[in-house]
């Protein structure tokens, strides 16, 4: 068993800012109160303890604290994208099975027609039913579930349980620190783990959060440079914003900014060395849905001269090569640590997460000589967007749901912006023009998702087993 983060936090530091947005703030005992409100608010609305429910709003203070409440009730959370389109959040809905979904009421348009849920308006004129909250969590309990996508195009809910946020939190703090006068500015999405992680480590170690409804380039540039901040996790198109914002503004980073923690996907070199050069201390780290954010990470100390990697792995946990017996051997990364998921739910609940322990993650690197791990390639076919993940299968799936369109493949390409985006290579049973393609898959994926170029082609390369290359697909651009 492991405490109640809540209560214990407001136990023990009942004074202490806790989380600002905008300009009010929240000690951590009216975090508490609050927090409890809502729980009493949820069950007079007959949330019971333990059922499985959804939340989806913008990143603002009332989502945690409904969030928070969920996590009194031990119910398990499963945290819906706002960016997705209705028959992608559709599909989670009914994968997960989740008996109600708790919107902000600015988010309801975003829901399929017929979900049972509840709006937050209505939550907080509930009248209140005191129920037991418990002072202990069970280690194995599953407190968030965050849908990735899979290979086969059908994204799989993972579970995060109280144990794998708690030693994640934990193997953060061990390398780049915490302290309690630390403020985590997240302006990355609570949905993702990359922002529900940084609530997680403020409960733990009673440091405050900034949160930003949404990432703010003039916002984030002021914070860092007056030193209203200390740490900040990003991705790179983030951290290039902050750069260009800086650079423009010839400003640097306070001494009092600690760490910036890049991550979801590469990180240019050109960042990190601008990053540098403006006082801005940068740890590169590696980590993903089913490891409940960071597995190594860069420390501060080795972040010039090892530039590029993304570090050691992190204290409690174990990384290692497929098949590498030497130095520089590029392979297949595989994880192991009490932080590393117990599985999916859903359609995926058979499949086991790890082989013999081992998080298979798809992902190719290799260690140097000194045992800092560098990632050289991402799992299989993945296109990270600015953050956000694009399996082609996804969208060749509803690109096939077209009439017109006899075969899809498609493939990242370079970009300026977004780091990657995707582009489709479509073999037409019947003409079409590109704008009815996109206005095909506007119905079906979330915008990033959507294909930024269409190239009809008379064929896709295939393998002799006729399975779509789509590493080959490139050559057919030109
Ligand atoms: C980069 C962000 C902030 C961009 O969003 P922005 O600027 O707010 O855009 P909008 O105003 O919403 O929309 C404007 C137009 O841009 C399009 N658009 C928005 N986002 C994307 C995108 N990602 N790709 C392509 N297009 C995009 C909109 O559609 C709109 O288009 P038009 O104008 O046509 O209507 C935003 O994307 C963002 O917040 N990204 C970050 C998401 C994220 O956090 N990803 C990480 C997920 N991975 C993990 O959580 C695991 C790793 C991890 O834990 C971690 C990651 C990072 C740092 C630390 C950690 C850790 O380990 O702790
Ligand atoms: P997600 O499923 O959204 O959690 O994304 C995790 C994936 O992002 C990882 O499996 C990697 O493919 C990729 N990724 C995360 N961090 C890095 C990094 N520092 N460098 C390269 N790829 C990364
Ligand atoms: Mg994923
Ligand atoms: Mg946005
Ligand atoms: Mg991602």
């Amino acid at each position: 068993m492991y405490p109640n983060w809540i209560l214990r936090r407001a136990y023990l530091t009942p004074h202490r800012t806790g989380l600002t947005f905008e300009n009010e703030s929240w000690t951590f005992e009216q975090i508490k109160q609050i927090s409890i409100k809502r729980t009493y608010q949820l069950a007079g609305l007959g949330i019971n303890h333990r059922q499985r429910i959804a939340v989806l709003g913008p990143s603002k203070p009332s989502l945690i604290f409904i969030m928070y409440a969920c996590m009194h009730l031990q119910c398990e959370m499963v945290m819906l994208n706002r960016k997705l389109s209705k028959s992608e959040l559709q599909y989670q809905i009914e994968d997960s099975q989740v008996e109600m979904v708790l919107v902000e009421d600015e988010d309801a348009h975003l829901l399929p027609a017929n979900t049972n849920h509840l709006l937050f308006s209505k939550i907080l004129e509930s009248a209140e039913e005191a129920v037991e909250i418990s002072e202990e969590w069970p280690s194995n309990q599953t407190t968030t579930i965050m849908y990735t996508s899979g290979t086969t195009g059908f994204p799989k809910g993972v579970r995060q349980t109280v144990e794998n946020h708690q030693s994640s939190a934990v193997s953060s703090v061990l390398n780049i620190g915490l302290s309690h006068d630390d403020v985590w500015l997240c302006a990355v999405p609570l949905f993702h783990i990359s922002g529900f992680s940084i609530l997680v480590r403020s409960l733990l170690y009673g440091n405050e959060v900034k949160l930003y409804q949404k990432f703010d380039q003039d916002g984030a540039v002021r914070d860092i440079s007056e030193g209203s901040v200390t740490h900040m996790s990003v991705v790179a198109v983030i951290l290039g914003r902050i750069l260009q914002g800086l650079e423009e503004k010839q400003l640097k980073a306070s001494p009092r900014f600690k760490v910036m923690l890049p991550g979801g996907g590469p990180v240019p070199v050109n960042y990190l060395e601008r990053a540098h050069k403006l006082g801005l201390a940068v740890c590169q780290t590696y980590g993903m849905t089913e490891t409940s954010s960071q597995t190594a990470t860069l420390s501060n100390a080795d972040a010039l001269r090892k530039i590029g990697s993304v570090g050691k792995p992190l204290f409690f946990n174990q990384i290692k090569i497929l098949d590498a017996t030497s130095p520089r051997t590029e392979g297949e990364i595989l994880i192991r640590g009490p932080h590393v998921t117990p599985g999916y739910i859903g359609r995926f609940a058979e499949r086991s997460s790890t082989i013999n322990g081992w998080l298979h993650t798809g992902d190719i690197g290799y260690f140097d000589e000194e045992g800092y791990l560098y990632v050289v390639d991402r799992r299989s076919d993945l296109i990270i967007s600015g953050g956000e993940n694009v399996y082609p299968a996804e969208v060749e799936n509803v690109l096939m749901g077209h009439p017109a369109v006899r075969e899809a493949g498609v493939c990242g390409i370079e970009h300026e912006v977004w780091g990657q985006v995707p582009v489709a290579f479509v073999v037409l049973k019947h003409d079409v023009t590109e704008e009815e393609l996109i206005a095909f898959c506007k119905e079906k994926l979330a915008k990033y998702k959507i294909p930024k170029q269409f190239y009809v082609v008379q064929a896709l390369p295939r393998n002799a087993s006729n399975k779509l290359m789509r590493r080959k697909l490139k050559e057919l651009m030109n």
